[in-house]
């Protein structure tokens, strides 16, 4: 490794290399030097927030030596990496996150408790890092700790918002945006003032002729801006492999400010310029699984793309490799397309900067990146205005429509005269305006293109990407079920569960190797086992209880049977259907005899999720829901029977707490659209059952733990399309239950009918796009079964023990393991303690 320091002096850099804190004492040393020297406070002024701010300190030190272990065997190492290039990374928080990855918890809970505070006060006044809306942001992060966990060498590329998902608050039932500016204080990143990359937009393309007779294209001219590199630690579990997740930021290129126009006199414009580029990185668009086409978004995605491919390249270079070996060194994975951008940005580098000709440099490029698909909703598919791209990246408007034409003109060759096929599979699609395709882009210009669960992966190859499965062959398409990170999502979520399953299991290994959940098979029917097991189940219900009663002020009984609901809200997840269930239920329980009551289950119907702020149906189903509390919550009639929750502000941390404390789930989108999902897979993990439709993983799910132990209800997706056309052609009456449903609401029960207008039309007038007319039937009487199942305390036991011992496969390890066999080539490197 190169170095800056002569050899004779790195001895003396040795003797005084950073030492990492490795017991009770040197850990309580550290979080006093910091609360009272980087934070400048005392034992007479630390708060929470300062002896957090000291602990998290202190551990950063701690991952920043590993960091750099890291760093240095990765390049000695000299092995091929992944990068993976993902616009969100939704971490949620990470102290307590680092403490379990790096098995010191223990004696950091003692040793702040010696210095007179609690570690979940500490724990809890971490800011969540909210950089991602929803599954596609979370796998990203589950990805990264399985990352470092098996010790493959990976980098995560990303944007450093300065706002990330906004809060959400209810006022008055409704939905309100509260910007999140998450920047005040965060120990977890380290800024590299000496890592910059210029970034250009606008301008124009000169073309000449070189002596030797070739073309070359100089893009120029344009708006530069920076981008600053900000860097991660990414811990690993059971490992000292600490990687990196490198956030740029945006800012102004050069100088502070425009100095001609500021001596001019006109200071506020040129601050305004200085804004605008700050302006880049400032936002995370706030939407899941649609697509807006904003001109900002673009830049975001070309400034990320642009900065993460020069850092890519500038570190292959350094290992002085001839160009054709770059896809032996490098592999790039497109988290969904919007760093697609990234393939024409390596072409522009390898063609216009570096000179290769172009057949290579097209046989580097598509050797190099891999594409992830995450949805078929034709909403989400993401198409750029080739007018609003022209202007904003002429040069690469170039490259795309060169790479169209030698893509076009090679499936002519081989289906001749099949016009139709031509245009179906053009990058440029013939609207008005002309738009751009990017899940084609991407397809064309990667190795291999995955879904994220098997129905998923089947429905991309013979629905939206069936023309190129002919064209490319079924090899080029695969399949990546999705899991989640047992250490965030079993372990530091559910404690007591985790060292119960140690203590059956002989020891942690499980959160290594998932499938060692399989031991626990056999205490089953054990009678104590299960006692201990619910009992766990209990105490997070009351948890999460008193988290109701303080927040909301409503009382939930912790026996009732706890029907949770977190996700973003969208019409295709559901939630209107699940409302309905409950107005449903609770006209039942209005027309029954005390008697007949006596003998229901008492149910806390639970929701959670943010809406789009521009998506105006998903924030009326949220007024529906509260609408609906307010009257089930106070009706005497009802009692503990029923409660509806509405839970503020749905977030990673929050998720920590609701997954341990459910006893169903809900996973209930229309057949065919939910892409995976991956909350199923944390449910189940913390021992809860699932009611859900035959979509994304809830599938695999069920196979895995055995279609007795799962609630699966409503049509096929192969039945989808018949069922739409039904609709279409006013073939469908209403079903009856949902009828009443419809006119309880339309009677005013729950205020103003029409605040709803919307979500009954949708049913009615709108074609019920989502089916919900269709599944509700089967819907409510598979709810009904559910209720019978859990009188049977120790059946219900049994099953969510059987089903956790046989979730093996849904940890995110099994799935990067796949990645790096099947996509990206890649072995894991030691990284010595
Ligand atoms: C989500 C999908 O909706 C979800 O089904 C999947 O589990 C998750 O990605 C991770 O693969 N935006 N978010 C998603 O897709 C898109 C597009």
């Amino acid at each position: 490794i190169e170095s800056s320091i002569p050899a004779p002096l790195r001895d003396t850099w040795k003797k005084f290399a950073a030492t990492e804190f490795s017991t009770k004492e040197e850990f309580q040393r550290e979080v006093v030097r910091h609360v009272e020297t980087t934070l400048a406070r005392s034992l007479y002024n630390c708060d929470e927030l300062a002896a957090y701010s000291g602990a998290a300190l202190a551990m950063r030190d701690k991952l920043i030596i590993d960091w750099n272990k890291t760093q240095q065997a990765h390049t000695l190492a000299d092995q091929k990496r992944v990068y993976y290039l993902s616009l969100e990374f939704l971490m949620g928080r990470t102290l307590d996150n680092a403490l379990l990855n790096r098995d010191i918890k223990d004696y950091a809970v003692e040793g702040v408790s010696e210095l007179g505070f609690r570690m979940e006060d500490l724990i809890d006044q971490e800011h969540d890092a909210a950089l991602g809306n929803g599954g596609l942001g979370r796998l990203a992060a589950c990805f990264l700790d399985s990352l470092a966990s098996l010790s493959y060498p990976a980098w995560g590329y990303g944007l450093r918002y300065r706002y990330g998902i906004f809060k959400q608050e209810i006022i008055d039932g409704y939905q309100v945006e509260v910007p999140d500016y998450w920047l005040d204080f965060n120990p977890w990143e380290f800024p590299r003032h000496d890592i910059t990359v210029d970034i250009m937009f606008y301008g124009y393309v000169r073309r000449y002729t070189e002596d030797d007779g070739s073309t070359v294209n100089i893009w120029e001219g344009g708006e530069v801006v920076q981008a600053l590199a900000y860097d991660v630690p990414i811990p690993g579990y059971g490992t000292s492999t600490t990687n990196n997740l490198r956030l740029w930021s945006s800012k102004p290129s050069t100088g502070e400010f425009d100095f001609q126009k500021f001596n001019s006199g006109d200071y506020e414009s040129s601050v305004r310029d200085q804004q605008r580029a700050e302006t880049i990185s400032a936002v995370l668009y706030p939407n899941d699984n649609i697509d807006v086409g904003k001109e900002l978004r673009l830049k975001q995605q070309y400034f990320w793309v642009a900065a993460s491919l020069y850092d890519i390249v500038r570190r292959f270079k350094k290992s002085h490799r001839a160009w054709t070996e770059f896809p032996h060194q490098v592999a790039i994975q497109l988290n969904d397309t919007h760093p697609t951008l990234a393939i024409v940005e390596l072409m522009r580098i390898l063609v216009d900067k570096e000179h290769l000709d172009w057949d290579t440099a097209w046989n580097i490029t598509t050797e190099t990146f891999g594409y992830t698909n995450h949805t078929v909703l034709p909403e989400a598919l993401e198409k750029w205005s080739v007018p609003l791209f022209q202007n904003l990246l002429p040069r690469h408007l170039q490259i795309i429509y060169d790479i169209n034409l030698f893509f076009l003109q090679s499936v002519e060759r081989r289906f001749p005269k099949d016009r139709e096929l031509l245009s179906r599979v053009s990058i440029i699609e013939e609207s008005n305006p002309q738009v751009i395709r990017m899940a084609y882009l991407a397809i064309i210009g990667s190795k291999k293109v995955n879904g994220v669960a098997e129905l998923h992966s089947d429905l991309i190859k013979t629905t939206i990407f069936k023309d190129f499965v002919k064209i490319f062959g079924p090899d080029k398409f695969t399949n990546v079920t999705n899991g989640v990170t047992p250490r965030r999502w079993l372990h530091q979520a559910n404690p007591q569960l985790s060292a119960l399953i140690k203590e059956k299991l002989g020891s942690y290994d499980f959160l290594k190797d998932l499938s060692l959940l399989s031991g626990l098979e056999k205490f089953a029917d054990d009678k104590s086992f299960q006692k201990e097991w619910m009992d766990i189940k209990f105490r997070n219900k009351q948890r999460l209880a008193k988290y109701i009663k303080d927040t909301t002020g409503i009382s939930v009984n912790p026996s009732a049977l706890f029907d949770i609901q977190v996700k973003r809200i969208h019409e295709y997840k559901r939630q209107q259907m699940n409302i309905f269930g409950v107005i449903s239920r609770y006209l039942s329980l209005k027309a029954m005899t005390k008697e007949e009551r006596a003998k229901q289950v008492p149910r806390v119907s639970i929701f959670g999720g943010k809406a789009a702020p521009g998506y105006w149906m998903a924030k009326t189903i949220i007024r529906l829901i509260t609408a609906v509390s307010e009257v089930v919550n106070n009706d005497v009639d009802i009692g503990d029977l029923l409660k509806v929750v509405f839970i503020e502000d749905y977030n990673v941390s929050k998720a920590e707490f609701l997954c341990p404390a459910s006893d169903l789930s809900e996973h209930i989108s229309t057949a065919g659209t939910e892409a995976s999902g991956t909350s199923n897979m944390k449910f189940v993990l913390n021992g809860g059952l699932i009611i859900g439709t035959c979509d994304g993983a809830n599938i695999e799910i069920t196979r895995e733990i055995g279609e007795e132990r799962i609630f699966l209800f409503g049509n096929l997706a192969e039945d989808v399309e018949d069922l739409r056309h039904a609709h279409r052609y006013g073939k469908t009456p209403m079903d009856p239950a949902l009828k009443e449903v419809c006119d309880e609401i339309q009677k005013g029960t729950f205020g103003e009918p029409g605040v709803f207008a919307g979500l009954i039309h949708a049913l009615t007038e709108g074609g019920d796009y989502y089916l919900v007319s269709d599944d509700f039937a089967s819907y409510l009487s598979t709810h009904k079964l559910v209720d019978e199942a859990f009188k049977d305390t120790a059946a219900w036991a049994h099953n969510t023990i059987v089903a956790v011992s046989r979730m093996g496969f849904f940890t995110s390890d099994r799935a990067i393991n796949e990645y790096a066999d099947e996509i990206w080539n890649i072995d894991p490197v030691k990284v010595d303690g």
